[in-house]
């Protein structure tokens, strides 16, 4: 069987030698130019004058477009059409594309760029999500969920925890940044090799600027040096930039972020603010809770309103919140525009209620995982969430209970205790979180997929499907799937690169779906092709097609076992179909977006893990000493590359909580800008012990072979580490007063933290 087993990424080789194909490393073809984007200085003004001659007269510059020059419409926004591809007379950031250069070479357009002589018109700019809540400044109506009757349950409730939180955005950093690369073909053709999660999208904004039909537009892309969703819809900018560079001067163009530009002007994970009053009684069981949460949307839309709608559904966590009023605003801000980035919102959302029953715990003097364990959704009652979908897969009580004896939870505990109240300096901490995260897009309609199988005479097999590759595995998973269908060897099957030309009208490959949505799709092509055979066999050898079986590279019909190459070419001559098409739709969705309520999710996934620090509470220096780390894959299609998702994803959420730290100036310039001043986590800051496992078992739901997305939820897990520092600190002051600890804790940030609970003990 080729699923369910560990097997290589299936670009694992071509990666370590430097083989791997990325968008920069196409062979150019003769005439390439390249562009650059002229940006803006301001956060917030009007263009009175741009005077570009010197940037028309710079070395090697061939021409400089504004927005005038757009054939078509100047947007790429997704869903709300509020994002310019060029300033239009408008700016609102410090770092918005005003005017595309385009030269001989990479060099000369960006110093080109640089000559741009710009009379800005200034205007009052708003900056943070509190501003923006102040200012009532949005970028979508604000939405609200409500269950039960929270208010009625405060006054009964017979402790009350109220306070507010920030947590800070977080830059996706994939390590190959924005590129698209357009070539113009025949006809008004315009060929787009760009590194973008969803192709389909990157080729209805080329076609809506240039003034085309989508037809005339082909996206390719062979896989993406990460995308962690950075490149669902902000891949758009520069792809259409390079497509109207190319469309004018009819030569292909690059257009190749650097690092300084790309964070400049893409939108980042949104950072939240968020005010929280939860009632809880003197168990620790919450009976009420209400929050409101801004986040930083940043200058349009964008995704801002499904990534408000994941943040709002997950505010539950692992947690049944009878009574609740859930309210999410997106804030409009005189920044980048914020977007998707792995968990989208849902770790946003559940990280507020963690923090609250971390409060709840020390106010009652308790072990915050035994209140965590309290208010868990149960089985068959108290498993209806707020936004009305009833939870059926509920493992988290045996998933956490695993974690707590393969950690030795509790003997840690008390191991901790007693080397605090001996270490007047370091301090350590410990924690204990959960996760559920729902598995499907929020927006319905976008739960679908399409494959396309191709057997040619030789029995060799490819697959292309609308999922694309950012290194996560999908074409790994995909071709798995293919191939156990055929009951082939893995080696057997090939994916192509993404292709609007194959897959039409495909989704983003996002929201943890692609193996999910394209397996599918690969396997219902496969299928008909394996049909056909068996249908093929049974004629040739006797029997019913439905007694055919392919495996080990061979097809058995009625006592007879047939390579499978031999077989294709026998139909081959008998003129049957050997490729096939495939399409999937996920059953059971829906949802009410004005009452927030329906069945958004096809299924959970749950996860847990436990994490111990130790802090230099006079520096505020911190290690993370160990972590465990359980994760829910179902049955795992190929526990080798997801229990790489898992570890790759804590590493990422842990740098969210705690180095990565952007930082705006007060005339809102990004100044963390580059590696130098924004700190991703490094190989030293990964914990010397880590275990990470997968926890046994199987997706109630019918996915592919009943296992379990796992690209976002497990960035959840490092809330173990944001929570175990927040434990450390609290030691200080005996465990009695709550620190107040934003995210990302930075030294600084737990420096801030320590000084408070020494103050108030
Ligand atoms: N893993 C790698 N190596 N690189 C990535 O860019 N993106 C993450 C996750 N894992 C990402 C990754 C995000 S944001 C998502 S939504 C999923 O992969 C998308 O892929 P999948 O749906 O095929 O799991
Ligand atoms: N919903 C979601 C979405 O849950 N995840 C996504 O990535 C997404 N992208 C676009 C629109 N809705
Ligand atoms: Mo992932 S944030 O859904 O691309």
């Amino acid at each position: 069987t080729a699923v369910g087993v560990s097997r290589p990424h299936e670009s694992a080789e071509l990666h370590v030698l430097g083989q791997a194909t990325y968008t920069d490393d196409i062979p150019e073809v003769q005439g390439t130019l390249h562009a650059a984007l002229g940006l803006s200085s301001k956060a917030h003004a009007l263009i009175e004058n741009a005077d570009l001659s010197a940037v028309r007269a710079a070395p090697g510059v061939v021409a400089v477009y504004t927005v005038a020059d757009i054939p078509g419409t100047n947007d790429c926004g997704p869903i709300i059409h509020d994002d310019p591809i060029l300033a239009d007379g408008l700016v609102q950031y410090v770092g918005q594309p005003i005017f595309i250069v385009v030269a001989d070479t990479h060099d000369n357009a960006r110093r080109a760029a640089r000559r741009a002589k710009i009379d800005y018109q200034e205007l009052p700019a708003i900056l943070t999500p509190q501003e923006a809540k102040a200012a009532q400044s949005y970028v979508l109506p604000p939405m609200r969920l409500e269950r039960g009757d929270a208010q009625a349950a405060f006054e009964r409730a017979p402790h009350v925890v109220k306070g507010k939180l920030y947590v800070g955005g977080q830059e996706q950093f994939y390590l190959e940044g924005q590129i698209a690369y357009a070539i113009p073909k025949e006809n008004k053709g315009m060929l787009v090799q760009c590194s973008t999660q969803h192709p389909s999208e990157m080729q209805h904004v080329v076609a809506h600027a240039l003034g085309l039909h989508s037809h005339h537009v082909q996206v390719e892309c062979r896989r993406m040096g990460g995308g962690f969703g950075g490149k669902e819809s902000q891949s758009a900018l520069w792809a259409a930039a390079a497509a109207i560079s190319a469309s004018k001067t009819r030569r292909p163009v690059k257009l190749r972020a650097d690092r300084d530009d790309d964070m400049m002007v893409t939108g980042k994970r949104h950072c939240f603010y968020y005010e929280y009053e939860v009632g809880y009684d003197d168990s620790g069981k919450i009976v009420a809770a209400k929050v409101d949460m801004t986040s930083r949307a940043g200058f349009s839309a964008d995704l801002s309103g499904p990534v408000a709608t994941r943040a709002v559904c997950h505010f539950d966590n692992a947690y049944y919140l009878s009574d609740v009023d859930i309210r999410a605003a997106c804030g409009k801000t005189n920044t980048q525009s914020n977007t998707a980035f792995r968990g989208f919102g849902g770790p946003q959302g559940a990280i507020a209620i963690e923090y609250v029953i971390d409060e709840i715990a020390r106010n009652l003097g308790r072990d915050a995982y035994d209140i965590r364990r309290l208010n868990f959704y149960g089985k068959t009652e108290n498993n209806v969430t707020p936004y009305g979908q009833e939870i059926v897969d509920n493992i988290i009580d045996e998933l956490c209970a695993e974690l707590e004896e393969s950690s030795e939870y509790r003997a840690r505990r008390a191991a901790i205790n007693a080397f605090n109240s001996g270490s007047p300096v370091l301090k350590k901490g410990l924690a204990f979180t959960p996760v559920k995260f729902g598995i499907a897009f929020n927006v319905t309609h976008l739960n679908q997929a399409g494959a396309l199988v191709h057997v040619y005479v030789d029995g060799s097999v490819i697959v292309n499907h609308g999922g694309t590759e950012m290194g996560q595995g999908i074409n790994t998973k995909v071709m798995q799937v293919v191939a156990h269908e055929l009951g082939l060897d893995l080696e057997h099957v090939r994916a192509s690169a993404t292709d609007t030309s194959k897959v039409a009208n495909t989704s983003a490959t996002a929201a943890s779906t692609g193996a999910d949505l394209n397996g599918k799709a690969a396997q219902d092509a496969a299928r008909q092709i394996r049909e056909r055979l068996a249908q093929f066999a049974a004629g040739q050898y006797g029997g019913e097609a439905a007694d055919v079986r392919f495996f080990g590279n061979q097809a058995h019909a009625n006592g007879h076992s047939v390579d499978f190459a031999e077989l294709v070419q026998k139909a081959y001559l008998a003129r049957v179909q050997l490729w096939s098409d495939g399409f999937y739709a996920t059953p059971h969705l829906h949802w009410n977006a004005k009452t927030m309520n329906g069945h958004p999710f096809s299924y959970y996934a749950y996860g847990a893990a436990v994490a111990e620090v130790v802090v230099d509470t006079l520096t505020g220096e911190w290690k993370l000493l160990r972590a465990d780390a359980l994760y829910d894959a179902g049955q795992s299609l190929n526990p080798a590359i997801d229990i790489g998702q898992v570890e790759g994803a804590f590493i990422q959420g842990m740098g969210w909580l705690t180095t990565e730290e952007l930082w705006w100036n007060p005339a809102g310039k990004l100044m963390t800008h580059a590696p130098s001043t924004y700190k991703i986590p490094g190989i030293s800051d990964c914990p010397e012990d880590f275990r990470v496992r997968l926890f046994e078992n199987r997706n109630v739901e019918d996915s592919i072979h009943r296992s379990k997305a796992v690209g976002e939820p497990p960035l959840l897990l490092p809330f173990s580490v944001f929570f175990a520092i927040r434990d450390a600190v609290s030691s200080v002051g005996d465990h009695k007063v709550n620190p107040p600890l934003n995210a990302p804790a930075t030294s600084e940030e737990i420096l801030r933290a320590i000084a408070a609970v020494e103050a108030a003990s």
